[in-house]
């Protein structure tokens, strides 16, 4: 069968600054290097922020690679503490001129950057003083993001406010695996309700300096399945999907918050701290397309045990993970694999929310120990990525057929990265990387995406 996709279609990957510049050159320090410092044992092989794979001064090879890869496109992040080390004031002139250089080769080599403000790091300094908890932070974010607006607007023309911003709660607030490793269920709340405040007020300034381009965000709304049809299952569901799913997603694309939400926070004590403007501001700025990640469903059931009054407060108090039996996964997470859900993922924003513009941001396969396919002459043979993509993409373009709105496929992501807590050991990429020699090498995987993009499809 032939999967031919609409005109225009953006066959790209993202990417993240944490992840590939490597902080040993001039940055200010991050919550992920604090973290780092507080506790390096949590980071396999005790690798931290350090190096990487040096974006910052392989950045020409890097995307000379990419092009070979077939990338018309790319999601790139800019580093806050790079750009404004310390996070308020003027911006470093060696970091403009470094991201200029770096626009610059973009586009020598014809691949369109979407712009991301963050991707979960943020400078120390304002974690320091409360992090996404303060409202003067939500500020200095919003000034940030005008900094980069009239930085790089002229040559940018599309904008994302953050990446995922329920990993900042999640991971700071509630779960432990970001800095600075709180766990207070409230206190989530309130950064990821001052966060869509930080989003609503970028977006004005966005559209304040009439630049001509298009504002997003990128979200993680994994589709959330119940394990039954029976009430119960299905209450645990609707929770999950709630706090994961409508959380962001209703204020950035409708301008509104979730009502059901709100009376779920209201009866657990859980509302955050607002102020009387912030209805208005969420109001007045919706998104102009939305980025989707994908990578693994969440499947629900109700609670089997009472829960322990005195236990701490978290999301799963209202509802239990369980595992689907017998399902496909990725070898090295222990992810599940289940491409339908992209499928269902875009019918949610069809059928839901009214079509709103939309392109899948992320989607890909972490593997552990891909050494282990390498053909005799040196190149991974990553057969198992390029079937997890025919699949994935079988579902998107489904979803175009019946009507969705999606526009593009970005995957997770094209060089091999450094992954927070878990190194390198899940490698994503259409590039190897070498953290030996730092050599990097197309995968049969890239060779398989440049045909996809200039084919604008694939045979299957
Ligand atoms: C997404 C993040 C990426 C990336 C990816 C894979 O949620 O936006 O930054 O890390 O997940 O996850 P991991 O690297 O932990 O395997």
């Amino acid at each position: 069968m032939k999967y031919l996709f609409p005109e225009n279609f953006y066959w790209g990957g993202a990417s993240s600054a944490l992840q590939t510049e490597g902080s040993d050159t001039s940055r200010g320090k991050t919550t992920m290097d604090k973290f780092f410092e507080e506790a390096p044992t949590r980071f396999y092989n005790g690798m931290g922020p350090g190096k990487l794979s040096n974006f910052y001064e392989n950045y020409a090879e890097d995307i000379a690679l990419l092009k070979k890869a077939g990338l018309n496109s790319l999601r790139f992040s800019i580093s806050w503490a790079r750009l404004i080390p310390g996070g308020r004031g003027e911006a470093d002139r060696e970091a403009v001129e470094y991201y200029n250089r770096v626009i610059d080769e973009f586009e020598k080599n014809g691949i369109e950057l979407f712009m991301n403000l963050h991707h979960f790091d943020l400078p120390i300094e304002l974690q320091n003083e409360g992090g996404f908890e303060s409202r003067d932070v939500v500020e200095a974010y919003v000034e940030y993001a005008r900094t980069c607006f009239q930085l790089f607007g002229k040559r940018i023309k599309k904008w994302c406010t953050f990446n995922e911003p329920i990993v900042t709660p999640e991971g700071g607030y509630l779960y432990d695996f970001h800095y600075p490793n709180v766990v207070d269920f409230k206190r989530a709340v309130q950064v990821a309700y001052n966060m869509i405040i930080a989003h609503s007020k970028a977006v004005a300034e966005y559209r304040k300096l009439n630049l001509g381009g298009e504002i997003f965000t990128v979200l993680n709304i994994t589709p959330i399945y119940p394990r039954s049809s029976n009430e119960k299952d299905m209450k645990a569901a609707k929770i999950a999907d709630l706090i994961f799913v409508r959380s962001f997603l209703d204020p950035f694309v409708k301008g509104e918050f979730n009502e059901e939400l709100k009376e779920f926070l209201k009866d657990n004590g859980l509302m955050p701290e607002t102020q009387p403007q912030d209805k208005e501001i969420v109001k007045n700025n919706i998104i102009d397309f939305l980025g989707l990640n994908y990578y693994q469903p969440r499947r629900v059931k109700a609670k089997e045990h009472i829960v322990n009054p005195d236990s701490v407060l978290l999301p799963e108090s209202f509802f239990d993970y369980y595992d689907m039996q017998g399902k496909k996964m990725n070898t090295s997470r222990g992810w599940e694999i289940y491409p339908k859900a992209i499928y269902d993922m875009l019918m949610t924003m069809k059928n839901e929310y009214n079509n709103f513009r939309c392109f899948i941001a992320e989607n890909g396969m972490g593997v552990q120990d891909e050494h282990k396919f390498r053909n005799k002459n040196g190149v991974i043979e990553d057969d198992y990525r390029i079937q997890f993509f025919k699949e994935h993409l079988s579902y998107v373009h489904k979803a175009i057929q019946e009507g969705s709105s999606c526009f593009g496929y970005h995957m997770w992501t094209p060089i091999d990265n450094w992954s927070m807590i878990n190194e390198y050991k899940n490698r994503y990429g259409l590039i190897e990387f070498s953290i030996e020699s730092g050599n990097r090498q197309l995968k049969k995987s890239g060779l398989w995406f440049n045909e996809l993009s200039k084919n604008n499809g694939f045979d299957d």
